[in-house]
């Protein structure tokens, strides 16, 4: 113990030892084994810029996830530094409880008005997409309660959705795995199956295509509904696009009957977009890009381009008209909820993907060229049973059999193998479950592509050659 009390050795090597050690010693990782981490040791990142991460040897990467889906504008951005230190100098704090607020909270809150959706003009700001979750889904409550529908109270989500770790979050979120050590899903909360074409084969729906399977599922969808009884459902939760649970993007025909279906009961449709939000998709929301109109919306990550922790709910005409207009007090918020620093810095964020037309960029220039260069790189390649994408988001599936469309086995770990391969060629990409997943920063060059792509392809080469395909 007494070893963490020295300031860190000067020489590279010894300056990761020695906080790997602290780290050890000290720090619980989220979703880690921490028994197996320590015994491997842990990697230091010690900086970033643009598309680029070091880590505490010097070794530089290139970070196809932008962090965790959020560093919209790469590292190292000093207007974004520039304005989260004018903050901190001006006013590193205060809040909004007592009939106060600050110039970067109003403003913050007047450009979302200005870029969500039609009929989005009141946010609620919180600290993490969790959080942002958590307060959608009190909202949502707190809606039917002052439209006097007190027994609307069930949240529907999705298998494989992935919306965050509190009780509610995580009791929302579809990953099993996320419920087992702490006694969750809470009462209250229902799945419906996920619009997964490419493991419809998997689970046992033979060749369907995958605009029938959209339909299939939205109907199976309105079936579970139906059993359960509309007038007891107050919401469906759903990310455009699931993200964490494997990059599933749903078939065309899914979403205009999801609209149809919620319109029908008068459930409320909130979309996650933590992931899908800020130009990730091409267009400001990944609401936009899919024709779904949500009666309230979460954002977090790319709000600031994860510079700085802020979420943000925003609330459609009925809900924003109900909650604005109650003639009562609002029993919610956090010590930080629109913390000046953080909407500082998400507000310098909106301007430069406004002043640099990120997100056209997205739709009309890089992300084409990197869907494009994504299916011709890795289309053909036997590893490979599906490569899917839009904007800045791809994902490819390793198979066994690329005819068949036939998976590994789990205990294969063929993911696991592939992202450690990249993690030892200089690239992190996400292996969820067996779904190789990039989401690079929005303002990556089409050289920087190229170079992502080759790093990609050498360890898929290698992951090939481990597991004896092709
Ligand atoms: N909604 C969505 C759609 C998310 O992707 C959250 C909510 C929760 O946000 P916070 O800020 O509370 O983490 C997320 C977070 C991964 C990974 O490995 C994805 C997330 C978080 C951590 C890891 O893909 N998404």
């Amino acid at each position: 113990m007494a070893r963490a009390k020295k300031a860190p050795p000067e020489k590279s090597g010894a300056r990761t030892k020695h906080w790997r050690a602290l780290d050890a010693a000290h720090h619980i990782h989220p979703f880690t084994q921490t028994e197996a981490l320590n015994r491997e040791g842990v990697r230091v990142i010690t900086r970033g810029k643009g598309v680029y991460l070091w880590d505490s040897d010097g070794k530089k990467m290139i970070d196809g996830m932008s962090g965790l889906w959020c560093v919209q504008l790469g590292y190292g951005n000093k207007e974004l530094a520039r304005a989260g230190c004018n903050a901190l100098n001006t006013l590193p704090f205060y809040n909004h409880f007592f009939k106060t607020t600050n110039p970067w909270t109003a403003e913050l809150a007047a450009m979302l008005a200005k870029l969500l959706p039609d009929g989005h003009e009141h946010v609620l700001f919180a600290n993490s997409g969790s959080e942002g979750n958590d307060t959608a889904l009190k909202l949502i409550r707190y809606y039917w309660n002052l439209k006097g529908r007190p027994e609307k109270k069930l949240h529907l989500s999705r298998t494989l959705s992935y919306h965050g770790v509190t009780m509610a979050s995580a009791s929302l979120s579809g990953l099993t795995p996320m419920h087992t050590q702490f006694d969750l899903p809470l009462a209250g909360f229902a799945k419906v199956p996920a619009p997964y074409w490419f493991g419809a084969k998997a689970a046992g729906f033979g060749d369907i295509g995958p605009e029938e399977f959209g339909l299939l599922i939205a109907r199976e969808t309105e079936k579970i509904i139906r059993d359960i009884g509309p007038d007891r459902i107050a919401s469906f939760s759903a990310e455009p696009i699931q993200g964490a649970g494997g990059l599933i993007l749903p078939p065309s025909t899914y979403w205009p009957e999801i609209a149809r279906i919620c319109k029908e009961n008068d459930i409320l449709l909130h979309a996650d977009e933590v992931i899908t939000g800020f130009g990730r998709t091409g267009e400001w929301f990944g609401s936009t890009t899919y024709g779904i109109e949500p009666d309230i919306i979460t954002m977090a990550k790319g709000l600031s381009s994860g510079y700085q922790p802020i979420a943000a709910v925003s609330l459609g005409e009925r809900m924003g008209e109900a909650i604005a207009t109650a003639k009562e007090e609002l029993v919610h918020g956090f010590t930080y909820s629109g913390h000046p620093v953080a909407c500082a810095v998400a507000l310098k964020n909106l301007e430069l993907l406004q002043r640099q037309r990120i997100v056209q960029r997205v739709k009309k220039r890089i992300g084409p060229y990197f869907q494009r260069r994504v299916k011709e790189v890795f289309s053909n390649h036997p590893l490979i049973g599906e490569v899917r994408g839009i904007g800045m988001l791809a994902a490819m599936e390793l198979v066994e059999d690329k005819a068949g469309r036939r998976m590994f086995a789990p205990q294969r770990n063929a993911g696991i193998i592939c992202r450690d391969h990249c993690f030892n060629n200089g690239l992190i990409m996400r292996a969820i479950r067996d779904t190789m997943v990039l989401a690079p920063p929005l303002v990556i060059t089409e050289d920087e592509v190229e170079l992502l792509l080759k790093r990609a392809k050498l360890c898929i080469d290698l992951t090939a050659h481990d597991l004896g395909v092709g």
